[in-house]
């Protein structure tokens, strides 16, 4: 199923008047508020390959139909939500969940569509059908060299699959690690890892990056040999410049300061991306911003002073992704709340009054320091993500859209009740 332009001018009609009431006096508050527009514009968030269909858990899955089987359809429901949204104009693909039989034909069936190839992700963490070694015992930290052989010809493969794709990145999250005490012996699991990253680093093409995921437990759960950030950061420096830190919002314990983590990261220009998500527990994979919007907003504060510190380009320089399962929701209609979400901390990360916040640390006023976050975070910033959608011809309300024009009824239609999508 295919949206275009007009549909979605049609179904802005009878919110614009309102809209333009709230958005001139927005504007009339803030004088940066164009300039936030045109930033919110640029800014891109790519959607997982594996995040199109619903979800599950170990007890049960309910898919809701409809959904994408084939990879052409995902890079179609994609370009769906990018026409609605204008905010979400690439794909992070997962291998082997989705192997791209002819990768130039995908490519530029992509293209048609607006749609671009974001970080690889591989997959060391699952045995496939007629693979010779297993992955029981870990991938590249384990003790037999063949398999990690295997696991490090993956990971080239990939990058090969992502060099005719035209992505420049590839994201490694490897879930070795152990289940209990004395299973593993630390040191050699470590080194293991770090020169199968190695092996794996040399093979990328020289404008790639390689991003190092972790993860404190799952689907080990006494130890992980890629754990947090600092031993993330810690096969970061020592692979070399290409190689970056992934922060996972949901890859912390309980209470941890990501925000603090970005900004240590940023400092040391190590940070290469994220995966959205929210959690109340741990890896839940919730909607982006349903549990925690202030963290979130804490989290793009730093990213916004960070990244201005080292004059980067906010949108292109860090690789901004989607990590989320839906059990219960739309998948689509899920992915819209989390681009909004995000969209709207980096739009309120923009409003803090920076040399405020700076004059107010610097003599040590706590409240006032505060009360400026807070009153950013406060700011009800939706008229601009609106505009900045609306000026790029999508829609006020991605949401109602999708819902009025009954997106979902049409594609059980084109794809049957109960079409099923790879991934977890
Ligand atoms: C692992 O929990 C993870 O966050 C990694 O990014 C994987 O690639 C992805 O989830 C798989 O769903
Ligand atoms: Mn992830």
């Amino acid at each position: 199923m295919r949206l275009t332009t007009t549909d979605i001018l049609e179904c802005n009609e009878d919110q614009l008047k309102q809209h333009g009431r709230a958005f001139d006096f927005f504007s009339s508050l803030h004088l940066n508020a164009e300039a936030i527009v045109e930033k919110i514009m640029l800014f891109q968030v790519a959607i997982p390959s594996w995040a199109l269909g619903n979800g599950g858990t170990r007890f049960g899955r309910f898919p809701g139909g409809g959904e994408p089987s084939r990879l052409e359809q995902k890079i179609e429901d994609i370009a769906l939500l990018n026409t609605l949204n204008r905010s979400s104009n690439a794909i992070s693909l997962h291998i082997p969940w989705d192997i791209p039989e002819r990768p130039d034909e995908i490519k530029s069936f992509a293209a048609e569509l607006g749609i671009r190839f974001d970080a690889m992700n591989s997959n060391t963490f699952q045995d496939q059908p007629g693979q010779e070694f297993s992955y029981k015992y870990g991938s590249l930290q384990h003790t037999d060299k063949a398999v990690r052989n295997q696991a490090i010809e993956h990971n080239i493969e990939v990058i090969r699959y992502g060099q005719e794709l035209g992505s420049d990145s590839i994201t490694v999250w490897l879930s070795d690690g152990s289940c209990f005490p004395g299973q593993l012996n630390f040191r050699k699991a470590f080194s293991n890892v770090l020169s199968g990253l190695k092996e794996i680093y040399s093979a990328l093409p020289p404008d790639w990056k390689m991003f190092v995921e972790y993860k404190p437990y799952e689907p080990n759960f006494y130890s992980t040999t890629v754990g947090d950030w600092g031993q993330s950061f810690l096969y970061a420096n020592k692979l070399g410049p290409k190689a970056y830190t992934l922060v996972d919002l949901g890859h912390h314990l309980p209470n941890t300061n990501i925000e603090q983590i970005v900004s240590l990261l940023l400092m040391e220009r190590k940070l290469g991306g994220f995966h959205f998500n929210d959690s109340k527990y741990g890896d839940d994979d919730l909607t982006v911003g349903s549990i925690k919007p202030y963290q979130l907003f804490l989290i793009f504060n730093e990213l916004v002073e960070g990244m201005d510190a080292q004059k980067m380009d906010h949108a292109k320089d860090l690789a901004w992704m989607i990590d989320a399962s839906h059990n219960v929701k739309d998948p689509l209609e899920d992915l819209l709340q989390s681009v909004e979400a995000i969209l709207i901390s980096y739009a309120q990360a923009l409003l803090v009054d920076r040399r405020s916040l700076d004059e107010a640390q610097q003599e040590n006023d706590v409240v006032r320091s505060q009360e400026i976050l807070q009153s950013a975070f406060r700011t009800d910033v939706r008229p601009l993500i609106a505009e900045a959608s609306l000026r790029a011809g999508g829609a006020l309300k991605p949401i109602d859209v999708f819902r009025k024009l009954k997106v979902r009824e049409q594609l059980i239609k084109e794809r049957g009740r109960v079409s099923v999508a790879s991934g977890l």
